[in-house]
């Protein structure tokens, strides 16, 4: 008796989660803040759920650097001591490589952090 009115209430449980769920197909929003400076990022990895609405604040504290993720079509440029602010959906799961795209310092080549984008259960 009291066995089956526990896993009543389990069952009670597991549907509300799933409604839940149902009510908020988009996901939540994660804001970051990211830095360059001397050639790295801070953080060098960011990690978010499928479908949470990404937002970035993108900060430049030396010279001019961008905030590039080229699976997202995302390519951020930030002036020295400049910050620029941009969001995006991570529809897409996986990990991918964030990077400096600008040539005009060398050591921007090694720039680089990666983004995880962990896949929505089904
Ligand atoms: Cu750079």
């Amino acid at each position: 008796m009291l066995a089956s009115a526990a896993l009543l209430v389990a069952a009670a449980g597991a549907v509300l989660a799933w409604s839940r769920a149902t009510q908020d197909p988009t996901g939540t929003t994660r804001e970051f803040s990211v830095s360059a400076r001397r050639y790295e990022f801070t953080p060098a990895r960011i990690e978010v759920d499928q479908d949470a609405l990404v937002k970035i604040e993108f900060t430049a504290e030396d010279i001019p650097h961008s905030f590039t993720v080229d699976a997202y079509r995302i390519a951020k440029r930030a002036g020295a001591g400049q910050t620029v602010t941009f969001e995006f959906r991570a529809d897409k799961p996986g990990t991918f490589r964030y990077y400096c795209n600008l040539a005009i310092d060398d050591g921007c080549r090694k720039m680089q952090g990666e983004i995880v984008v962990r896949p929505k259960k089904p």
